[in-house]
């Protein structure tokens, strides 16, 4: 148990409702701050412990009135009562900070990057499990890692997900192999600058040491550059270059070569998972399992296997030779580029959602190579439409069910219905996991 007795958590998402609770039985006791209004935040208050007080509606004083505040990921760092938290001495930390003081498990692996982080998580957990060990996958990827704060145990490894809204508040995290997959603008909406976003980004590896492992794409600028600055041991991988100190794969024969972790090894690898980036997304996570010590015929086993995740370029339904997917995890401008990527043309484009600051203009190219017609929906139509226009046929849907008819009425076999929004979901849904469920509803209503 950590040493404080008075505990505010801000914000009753997720993430409050975990920490809240978990301090609650353990004694403390805890206040839940939440700006949103009662009625939209009741589900989350009926989640919480009976002896847990709570305000909604703003973040009044009363948040100071404790030792330590843990703050809720989508919450601004520099909020006015965070501000004067810390002003008055107040512990401001974050959930993964708290729950990693908690536990002692046998090698904690975290993993960020603009994109391709749940992927490379997920497929990071498969890996440990099928090399026997008890095996927990948490963070950003959906469940808070205090959820398992009590079941964690020396043979444990954890897998992490890690967004650059948690580790903006850490102090002592510490895991025995950091990942950093990709750098590109994305969240500029709450980091303000992209200098900010990297510096967060680039806290993942902060309190490692010549001892611990940290593993950066080569091929990303401001990934290959962190290396300079990070006092673990670094491994790049790259599709690019055979590094020294590295791991590499020639795409043209589909072969990896290790030469990293005192192995200097080679070895053909066929992913069913497809796409550039989800070759980076296996080498990253070769990586980790390779820094832990395991054995590399295992994971190559697991790589071969993994069938990708749900809402990642998924494919839903071919209707009449028409494919249809779901990309609903594209919150950002570079998911919905790795997407266009991923297909060769004749793709009816499905984008738009809540604007998160970052520029479409990166994808005008591939757009007009590849989009036949791009049909817009939510809070950034205007947005795209500007940055967008001139590239392809834009049509306003403004709503799912409006693209998704029109695409029925004008896709033709060989074609591509692509749901890949390339926003933040929160204007029209509860949150991408839903927007992906309501867009493969849809599909599978279509006749
Ligand atoms: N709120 C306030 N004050 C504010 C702003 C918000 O009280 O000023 C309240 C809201 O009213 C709401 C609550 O805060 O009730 C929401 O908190 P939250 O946004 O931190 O969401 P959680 O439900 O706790 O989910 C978080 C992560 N969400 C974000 O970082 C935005 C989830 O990642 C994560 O799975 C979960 O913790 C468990 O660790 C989602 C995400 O979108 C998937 N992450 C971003 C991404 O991947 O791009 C970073």
């Amino acid at each position: 148990m950590l040493p404080y007795k008075k505990i505010t958590v801000l914000g009753l998402g997720k993430t409050g409702v975990s920490i809240a609770n978990y301090f609650a039985q353990k004694g403390a006791a805890v206040f839940v701050s939440d700006s949103g209004k009662t009625e939209v935040v009741k589900p989350n208050i009926n989640k919480l412990n009976k002896s847990i007080k709570y305000e909604t509606g703003s973040h009044t004083d009363k948040v100071l009135d404790c030792e330590l505040i843990v703050r809720s990921p989508g919450i601004a760092h520099d909020l006015p009562v965070l501000i004067k938290a810390r002003k008055k001495g107040i512990e401001v930390l974050s959930e993964i900070e708290v729950a990693s003081r908690l536990i002692r498990p046998k090698v904690l692996i975290a993993i960020t990057g603009t994109n391709g982080k749940t992927t490379t998580t997920t497929l990071v957990g498969e890996i440990f499990k099928n090399a026997g060990f008890k095996t927990v996958v948490a963070g950003n990827i959906g469940t808070p890692l205090i959820d398992f704060a009590d079941k964690i145990d020396s043979k444990t490894a954890v897998v992490l997900e890690v967004s650059s809204y948690q580790l903006e508040d850490i102090e002592h995290f510490k895991p025995d192999i950091s990942c950093i997959l990709n750098i590109t603008p994305d969240h500029l909406e709450h980091h303000k600058t992209m200098a900010n976003y990297i510096k967060a980004k680039a806290k993942i590896f902060s309190n490692q040491d010549k001892n611990d492992c940290c593993i950066l794409n080569y091929d990303d600028k401001y990934c290959r550059k962190l290396k300079n600055t990070c006092k673990a041991s670094a491994v790049y991988f790259s599709l690019k270059k055979k590094t020294s100190n590295g791991i590499y794969c020639d795409r043209k024969t589909n072969t990896v070569y290790v030469n990293a972790f005192s192995k200097k090894i080679s070895f053909p690898v066929t992913l069913k998972i497809p796409g550039r980036h989800n070759i980076e997304n296996a080498l990253a996570a070769l990586a980790c399992g390779l820094g832990a010590g395991l054995k590399p015929g295992n994971i190559i086993k697991t790589l071969e296997s993994f069938e990708g995740v749900e809402h990642r370029i998924e494919f839903v339904r071919d209707l009449n030779g028409v494919r249809y997917i779901n990309d609903s995890k594209s919150t950002n401008v570079d998911s919905t580029y790795v997407a266009l990527e991923s297909f060769e043309k004749n793709i009816i484009l499905i984008m738009g959602g809540r604007h998160k600051g970052a520029p479409y203009t990166p994808l005008k190219k591939l757009v007009k190579t590849k989009v036949k017609k791009l049909l817009l929906i939510g809070e950034a139509i205007k947005a795209i439409k500007k940055d967008l226009s001139g590239t392809a046929d834009i049509i306003v849907s403004g709503d799912m069910g409006s693209a998704l008819k029109y695409s029925k009425a004008n896709a033709v076999k060989g074609d591509v219905v692509l749901l890949s929004p390339g926003c933040a979901s929160f204007d029209q849904f509860k949150n991408y996991e839903h927007r992906g469920e309501v867009f493969k509803q849809l599909v599978n209503k279509l006749k």
